[in-house]
């Protein structure tokens, strides 16, 4: 990636980011008055762990061990003087087993609703666990993703916990998988939030979608 990319992500995600608010029904979305990415994985992906990491915060999302709580889209604000800004949207983890049926079921209809009505996403983040691959509920995110024409990136998780070797191999078998999906990106992003690896091309990734202001 180009150092000048690079370095407008860097400034872009030097600002600050903002909370917004807590979206648990479709009523309460913020204008879509700016372009948005949302962020979605599995329970524990490592998803708060991520924003953190972009944003250089350590207490913006929180992170926690008890998965499937959070059951609202979360919006922060990046505004940034020459490059424009962006709405970071951190959407309910999935997955968990745990989860009352019921309650998969309202945040199922919640998350389709919101990725067929949003006009203003840009893009979904699709976070994976590089030591676990794509699972099958990450699939059904994909289905709905692909559905409602949302393009989407894959992002594989925790690089720092996965051999090399095992990693490349995760690496393929992730990319060749995605590009069978019409609306994901072909080419995918290799993260860890622990050394940092991987950040400042995200950055750069997202940065680029913000809008001019
Ligand atoms: N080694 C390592 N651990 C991570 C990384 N990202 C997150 N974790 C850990 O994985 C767990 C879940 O992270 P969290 O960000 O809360 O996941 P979320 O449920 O997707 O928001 C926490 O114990 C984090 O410390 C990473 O890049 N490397
Ligand atoms: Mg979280």
């Amino acid at each position: 990636m180009d150092e000048a990319a690079l370095e407008r992500g860097r400034k872009f995600f030097a600002r600050e980011c903002q909370f917004l608010l807590s979206v648990a029904q479709l009523e309460q979305l913020p204008p879509a008055d700016l372009p948005e990415v949302a962020f979605a994985g599995r329970s524990n992906v490592g998803k708060s762990s991520l924003l953190n990491a972009l944003t250089n915060r350590k207490v913006l999302a929180r992170t926690s061990n008890t998965p499937g709580r959070t059951q609202q889209l979360n919006y922060f604000l990046i505004e940034h003087p020459e490059q424009g800004s962006l709405y970071l949207v951190d959407l309910p983890g999935y997955g968990y087993a745990r989860v009352s049926k019921s309650l998969v079921e309202e945040w199922t209809a919640l998350l389709k609703a919101y990725l067929r009505g949003r006009p203003t996403l840009r893009r979904a983040v699709l976070l994976i666990d590089a030591r676990h691959g794509i699972k099958d509920s990450d699939r059904e995110i994909m289905t709905m993703l692909d559905d409602t024409a949302v393009s989407y990136q894959g992002v594989l998780t925790k690089a720092d916990k996965v051999k090399p070797g095992v990693l490349q191999a995760v690496i393929d078998k992730t990319t060749a998988e995605l590009s069978k999906h019409v609306a994901a990106h072909p080419v995918i992003s290799v993260t860890s939030s622990v050394s940092g690896l991987g950040i400042a091309e995200l950055r750069a990734d997202l940065a680029a979608l913000a809008s001019a202001p």
